[in-house]
């Protein structure tokens, strides 16, 4: 059977769970905790060798990156679902995969500061100690610990938020004409970028919610759909999470 590393939360893992909920693949689960960087264990690494999830694997076939990994399921299905008809349309779901990806880092860096970071420390010197267990290299440990003593300066965190709402800008445009990203069927155009607008961070959905009526709409139709509820509802964060989520600095929860 074909196996997911994933994590709940975590974009790239809700975009891998996302495709294969609507082409209906069956598939097993391995928890990897981004929060404890058990991402960053040896064995973890000799699979995705940048330590990030998602990770498949079938019958000892490893793939990373999450839009590498969507097509691939995909074809493997031999399915045309959430690819678009035309060769033009289909450049459009790589143009969008382009522009998710920076999109993504600096979502990254806002999510280090206002969840990641603040919860290792809200845990303590001891769960400390057991997270920089998990680090396999003691260059990631250390980059880890600067990063916890530290933060990240506010200029970058200014930068990030600056980039991702010109992402929905850009995306609020196209949907202000098309029903979804890529024209008038649901692609995995929408499902790459899905992950970013269901944020539980209040600081990036403040971004485009009560801004961008567009998002709002087609936000509300992917939410419709059962594969939100499969792969997105189905996967809470814990505990843990909730309540750092809600302490985070401007505020934020589980979209249920
Ligand atoms: N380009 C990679 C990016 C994967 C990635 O950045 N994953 C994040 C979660 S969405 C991660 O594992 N981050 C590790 C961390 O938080 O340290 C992909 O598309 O799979």
């Amino acid at each position: 059977m074909l196996e997911v590393f994933d994590y709940e939360l975590a974009a790239c893992s809700q975009k891998v769970r996302l495709t294969l909920s609507e082409l209906g693949i069956p598939w097993r689960r391995h928890r990897v905790d981004l929060m404890k960087q058990e991402h960053q264990r040896h064995a973890y690494l000799s699979l995705n060798a940048k330590g990030v999830v998602p990770t498949l694997v079938e019958d000892g076939q490893v793939l990373t990156e999450a839009d590498i990994i969507m097509e691939f399921l995909c074809e493997r299905s031999a399915s045309r679902k959430l690819q678009p008809a035309s060769a033009y349309e289909n450049a459009l779901v790589r143009h969008w995969f382009k522009t998710i990806e920076g999109f993504h880092m600096s979502y990254g860096a806002v999510w280090y500061h206002e969840v990641a970071l603040p919860l290792q420390r809200l845990k303590g010197d001891a769960a400390l100690a057991e997270t920089l267990e998990n680090f396999s290299s003691e260059a990631s440990r250390e980059r880890f610990l600067k990063l916890m003593e530290h933060g990240i300066p506010q200029p970058r965190i200014d930068a990030a938020m600056s980039a991702i709402s010109i992402g929905f800008h850009k995306m609020a445009r196209t949907l202000d004409a098309n029903r979804w990203l890529t024209g008038d069927s649901f692609t995995l155009a929408d499902i790459a970028i899905f992950p970013y607008v269901n944020t539980p961070m209040r600081a990036v959905s403040s971004l485009w919610e009560g801004v961008h009526p567009s998002i709002q709409n087609w936000y509300g139709r992917v939410r419709e759909r059962e594969s939100f509820v499969d792969a997105v509802l189905a996967f809470p964060p814990d505990a843990e999470l909730s309540a750092a989520l809600e302490a985070a600095p401007r505020g934020g929860r589980w979209r249920d």
